[in-house]
C-alpha cells in the first residue's frame, strides 16, 4: 500500500472500528498494528474493545467488537478513507449486505472540523450522533473532541443519547411522511407517541384556520399553534419514564415556516412571542431530518387527491391542497425543506439546536422506517 501525502498541516482524525465475524479481536488489533506502521499517521490513542449488539442489517447477525482510535496525520480526508479501506482489504472485508456482518469496518467519524459529503466520503459520519456503540468507545480517548456539526464534544453526545426520556422527533415538510416513520419508530421503541395537532401552516395564512374566514392576525394564528405544538412538551411536565417520546414534529418548524411564508410578516415582536413559547418547551434529543425528492412530492400530492376520503397517508398534504397548483404546492415545500436542512444542519451553533440530527431519505417510506429505527436502536 503506497500512500504519500504532500499536506503539511497536521489533522486529527477519529476513527470507528467494528469487527462481528471471525477472530474478532486479533482482526482488530491488525487494524490497529496497520495503522500504528502506516507512515503519515500518528497513532495517538486506543479505546478498549467493547461487546455491542449489532444495528440494522440482517436480523442474527453475532454481536460486535467496537472500539475507537484517534489518530493525527497528514493525508486529506479522502486519502485516510482510502487507507482505510486498504487496511478493510488486506484483512478480507467482503460486502455483500448493507450492515451485514464484516470481519473489519473502519469508518472515518472525525475528521478535524471538516464537514464534506461527497459520493465516496462523508464527514463527520452521518450517523455516529445517536450511536452508542460508536460514542462510548469514542468518550474513552478523545471525550472533548467536537463535532463540527453540531458542536458538541463527544462527551456531550454521549450524554445527550443517555437522557432518560427521550424526545426524538421526526422532522420533515407535510408529504415527507413524518407521521408514517413517527409511528414505526414509536411502535418498536414502545415510546410515547404525539402527532402534531395541526399540519405545519405552508399555504396562505388563511390555511391556518378552519374557518374560512378569520378574524386574526396571521401571526396570531401562529402564535396559538405554536402553544398547542409547546403543551406536550413542557419541561415543567416532561415525563420521567424510560421509554421515551416520539413525536412527528418539531416546535421550530412553524417559525421556519412563518419565515418562509412572504404572507406572513415575522416582526421582532412574533420572534420574542414565539420564543417565549418554544424555550419552555424540550429541545428534542434527537430529531430524524427527512428528505424528500420533487417526484415523491408530486406522486404523494396527486396521491392525496385520490386517496383523500379513503385514507390517512400523507394527510398533513392538506395544507398544500389549498394552494392553487400543485407546482406552487411542490415548490413552497421544496423551498421549506431547504431551510429546515439548513437551519438543523448548519455548523454554527444555536442554543435551542438539537444535538443530534440524522438525515434520512423518504422517497421509500419503507426503507426510511427501517433506518430511522435503527438509528433509533443504535441508542441502546
Ligand atoms: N463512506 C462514506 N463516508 C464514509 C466515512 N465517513 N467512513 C463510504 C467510511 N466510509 C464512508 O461503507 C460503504 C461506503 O461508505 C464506503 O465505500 C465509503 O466510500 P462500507 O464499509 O463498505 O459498508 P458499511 O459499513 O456496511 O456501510 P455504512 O453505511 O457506512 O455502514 P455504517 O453506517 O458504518 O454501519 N452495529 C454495531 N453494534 N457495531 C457496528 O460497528 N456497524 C454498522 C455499519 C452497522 N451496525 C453496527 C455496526
Ligand atoms: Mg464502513
Amino acid at each position: 500500500m503506497v500512500l504519500q501525502s504532500n499536506r503539511q498541516k497536521v489533522a486529527r482524525c477519529l476513527i470507528g472500528c467494528g469487527a462481528n465475524v471471525g477472530a474478532r479481536r486479533e482482526q482488530l488489533d491488525q487494524a490497529i498494528d496497520m495503522l500504528r506502521f502506516m507512515p503519515g499517521i500518528q497513532l495517538m490513542h486506543v479505546s478498549q474493545f467493547l461487546e455491542t449488539r449489532p444495528v440494522g442489517g440482517p436480523p442474527g447477525q453475532p454481536p460486535y467488537l467496537n472500539a475507537a482510535c484517534l489518530i493525527e496525520t497528514t493525508f486529506e480526508p479522502i486519502e485516510v478513507l482510502d487507507m482505510l479501506l486498504a487496511v478493510e482489504n488486506t484483512l478480507q472485508r467482503s460486502r455483500e449486505t448493507r450492515w451485514g456482518p464484516r470481519t473489519i469496518d473502519l469508518d472515518l467519524l472525525i475528521y478535524d472540523d471538516c464537514v464534506l459529503k461527497t459520493e465516496r466520503l462523508q464527514v463527520p459520519h452521518p450517523r455516529m450522533t445517536t450511536r452508542r456503540f460508536v460514542l462510548e468507545p469514542a468518550a474513552e480517548i478523545a471525550a472533548d473532541l467536537e463535532h463540527p456539526v453540531s458542536r458538541c464534544s463527544i462527551h456531550e453526545l454521549l450524554e445527550n443519547i443517555s437522557q432518560r426520556h427521550l424526545h426524538v422527533a421526526v422532522v420533515g415538510v407535510p408529504g415527507s411522511g413524518a407521521p408514517e416513520i413517527a409511528d414505526a419508530v414509536a411502535d418498536v421503541t414502545l415510546s410515547r407517541l404525539i402527532h402534531a395537532p395541526a399540519p405545519l401552516p405552508i399555504a396562505g395564512w388563511g390555511a391556518l384556520s378552519t374557518k374560512q374566514v378569520s378574524t386574526k392576525e396571521p401571526t396570531e394564528q401562529l402564535l396559538l399553534l405554536s402553544q398547542k405544538y409547546a403543551d406536550p412538551l413542557l419541561k415543567a411536565n416532561w415525563p420521567d419514564g424510560p421509554h421515551g417520546t416520539v413525536t412527528d414534529y418539531w416546535i421550530e418548524s412553524i417559525r421556519l415556516a412563518a419565515e418562509n411564508n412572504s404572507a406572513i410578516d415575522t416582526n421582532k415582536q412574533f420572534e420574542n412571542a414565539f420564543a417565549s413559547i418554544s424555550q419552555k418547551t424540550v429541545t428534542p434529543h434527537v430529531v430524524l431530518l427527512l428528505n424528500v425528492n420533487r417526484q415523491t412530492l408530486s406522486e404523494r400530492i396527486a396521491y392525496r387527491a385520490h386517496a383523500a376520503q379513503q385514507s390517512d397517508v400523507f394527510a398533513d398534504l392538506v395544507a398544500v391542497q389549498t394552494m392553487t397548483t400543485s407546482d406552487q404546492g411542490i415548490a413552497t415545500l421544496l423551498s421549506l425543506q431547504e431551510h429546515l436542512i439548513d437551519c438543523l444542519l448548519s455548523t454554527q451553533g444555536r442554543q435551542c439546536r438539537p444535538k443530534a440530527v440524522i438525515q434520512l431519505d423518504s422517497d421509500d417510506l419503507g426503507k426510511a422506517a427501517l433506518d430511522a429505527v435503527a438509528a433509533i436502536e443504535g441508542i441502546s
